[in-house]
């Protein structure tokens, strides 16, 4: 093999390697990015809320397609969270980049939760997807409360 064509290789599996971090041209994609995934996942999760509190009425098939929707968007956010991307248009306190265990943390109990309601959400009972809802809905606001700016 040429000198070449081994740099090339190693340059592909380098880039293949990279994480999704490097998706991003700028800090400000990072943002937008994130933002964008928690909005549709909020919209989505919003949706089978309403359903849960009675606000709207219970509609089985599309509390499982929105739940399923929210569960596969809860996993996207979080590799937006860019060295860099923490100055700009968000609402992300720079805890966020000091504490990212713990920050790792609460996005994994989240996303747990999710699967949870993605699941209840499937089986059409209603009082599971209560229980589901609310335990999501928590692990949100405990981010929030600690992480995100008024
Ligand atoms: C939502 C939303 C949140 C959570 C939280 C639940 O729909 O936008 O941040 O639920 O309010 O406590």
């Amino acid at each position: 093999m040429t000198i070449r064509k081994t740099l090339w290789i190693t340059l592909a599996l380098v880039a293949i390697s990279l994480p999704a971090a490097a998706q991003f041209a700028k800090p400000d994609d990072a943002i937008k990015y994130r933002k964008s995934a928690l909005f549709v996942m909020q919209q989505n999760f919003s949706r089978v809320a309403a359903m849960a509190s009675g606000k709207a009425p219970f509609d089985p098939k599309v509390a499982a397609e929105s739940a399923a929707v929210a569960e596969y968007v809860s996993k996207l956010p979080w590799a937006a969270f860019t060295e860099g991307s923490d100055k700009g248009e968000t609402k992300s306190k720079p805890e966020i980049w000091k504490e990212s265990a713990k920050f790792k943390e609460y996005a994994d109990k989240m996303q747990g939760e999710m699967v949870k309601l993605s699941a209840a959400a499937k089986s059409g009972n209603l009082d599971s997807i209560k229980t589901a809802v609310a335990a999501t809905g928590g692990t949100c606001k405990t981010c929030h409360d600690a992480y995100r700016k008024e």
